[in-house]
């Protein structure tokens, strides 16, 4: 497969995208959308794959829409900024979620407008400790988009929501660690290595397991806690059905590492 604007590769059960246009922060460009779109497909349609692991070439993790290619670079007078987002941002942004595997972002540098947002849409977000967070939208007359909205309350609460996006200033990644937003901020020297160890063990944990995690953590948020105790009775079931949870067991009583094998 060719790509233009992003690196992928399969290897050991784990798939990673590498946003590549460096010299741009890797900004989102409609080529970038399209490579982004067909590394999911292959993500999607290869059953070896259990764990993806999202990150950026060069300084910057992703600064957002490419504002030359922006639906305003031009004259602007027919400028539809929702039409961008449904064709591409919230396609991803639903794709990412409804993925039945873990999917980690290792922040390695700046993650600004969407690129900040897409950052928040894995389920483990890791980030080198000179990292930094920025809700740039506001600096341009936008809202936060790419599930801005629906992430950061849900992470960090409406006050510091509304801070982030009314100022747009940096948060660096460790006070992105402090406030929740991120699961873990890990100095520069050891990012890289701490980040394919994480992707790495999830790639090689029960698969079945963690989609169900995924998909009852997620509902819980609209779902009331009798609705969420008859969810995870019945993913539960599912769960416990798995050879993964067979070989679970068995490896605890019989003292030794689980082999599993994400079903
Ligand atoms: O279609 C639509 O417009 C709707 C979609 C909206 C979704 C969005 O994401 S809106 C938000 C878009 N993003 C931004 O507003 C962030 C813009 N970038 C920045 O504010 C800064 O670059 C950063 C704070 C992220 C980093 O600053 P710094 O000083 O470390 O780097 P820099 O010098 O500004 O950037 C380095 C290069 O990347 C530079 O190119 P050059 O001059 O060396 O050729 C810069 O122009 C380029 N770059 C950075 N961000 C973008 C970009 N080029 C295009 N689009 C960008 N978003």
């Amino acid at each position: 497969m060719k790509f233009e604007c992003i690196l992928f590769e399969v290897a050991e059960g784990l798939a990673t995208i590498t946003l590549n246009r460096p010299d741009k922060l890797n900004s989102f460009t409609s080529a970038m959308h399209d490579d982004l779109r067909h590394a999911l497909d292959a993500v999607e349609k290869d059953n070896s794959v259990r764990c993806l692991l999202i990150t950026g070439a060069g300084r910057g993790f992703c600064a957002g829409q490419d504002l030359s290619e922006s639906v305003m670079s031009g004259d602007g007078q027919d400028a539809d900024v929702g039409a961008t987002l449904e064709k591409n941002y919230n396609v991803m942004v639903k794709r990412l979620r409804n993925l039945p595997i873990p999917v980690v972002c290792a922040v390695n540098g700046v993650a600004a407008g969407a690129g900040a947002n897409f950052a928040l849409v894995a389920d483990i977000v890791i980030a080198a400790r000179s990292a930094s967070f920025i809700q740039a939208f506001t600096k341009i007359g936008l809202l936060p988009d790419c599930g801005g909205t629906y992430f950061l309350p849900r992470l960090v609460g409406t006050a510091r929501t509304m801070g982030a996006a009314m100022l747009g200033e940096k948060i660096s990644a460790e006070r992105a660690e402090q406030w929740g937003l991120i699961w873990k901020c890990v100095d520069d020297a050891d990012f890289i290595q701490e980040s394919e160890n994480l992707a790495r063990h999830l790639a090689n944990q029960a698969t079945q397991g963690l989609a169900l995690t995924k998909q009852a953590i997620y509902a819980s948020s609209s779902n009331t806690l009798a609705t969420q105790l008859d969810l995870e009775r019945e993913l539960q079931r599912i769960a416990g059905r798995t050879y993964d949870f067979r070989e679970g067991v068995a490896a605890f009583n019989e003292k030794r590492p689980a082999k599993f094998r994400g079903n």
